[in-house]
């Protein structure tokens, strides 16, 4: 829970709108068909570091760290649909992940820990969640892939509200 002190952040790479509109598309004949909640596309991204409850220094620290990573800018293609049964999410994710965008993950995970960041022991997965607690799901259908240019990263704040989680953007750092 938060409260005045403390904010639940992450940090995430968050689609632009011609990738959110394509995703749309692609994933609502998907979804229709499947028990479960649906994430709303205003909610779509992919995590690269979930920091948690943070307090208002440890922001300041990992704000700081974000602003001198100096990330480049690269290409993913968003080409592989899938499923974690133990899960139950269904989400999209890509085949090649760039080395700039490991890199830039690595970089964070590292660095964030001088502000007192755990880094996951899980290897990165390159995921945008579309459904939690999906039914069973035998066979997803081929996509066609979409095409991302990747320009920043962002600082995303998580307050739950009662339809769920609402994740609004609070800083951006561009990628060159
Ligand atoms: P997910 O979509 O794969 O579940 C905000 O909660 C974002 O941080 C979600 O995208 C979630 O990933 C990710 N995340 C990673 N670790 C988390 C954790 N321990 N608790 C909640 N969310 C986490």
């Amino acid at each position: 829970m938060s409260n005045n002190s403390t904010e639940r952040l992450f940090f995430a790479l968050w689609l632009n709108e011609d990738v959110r509109q394509a995703l749309t598309k692609l994933s609502q004949p998907v979804t229709q068909n499947i028990q479960g909640k649906i994430i709303p596309p205003e909610n779509w991204h992919i995590t690269l570091a979930f920091l948690g409850e943070v307090d208002i220094p440890t922001k300041q620290c990992m704000q700081q760290v974000a602003a001198s990573v100096q990330g480049r800018c690269f290409n993913l293609s968003l080409d592989k649909l899938s499923y974690w049964s133990r899960t139950g999410i269904l989400w999209l994710g890509a085949n090649q992940i760039p080395n700039t965008l490991q890199d830039l993950v690595t970089r964070l995970s590292t660095d964030l820990q001088d502000c007192g960041y755990h880094p996951e022991t899980r290897p990165f997965k390159t995921h945008v969640t579309l459904m939690r607690r999906a039914n069973k799901i035998k066979m997803l259908p081929p996509i066609t892939p979409i095409r991302w240019t990747v320009e920043d990263f962002c600082l995303v704040r998580s307050t739950l509200n009662s339809s769920g989680a609402h994740y609004e953007v609070i800083e951006r750092w561009l990628l060159t």
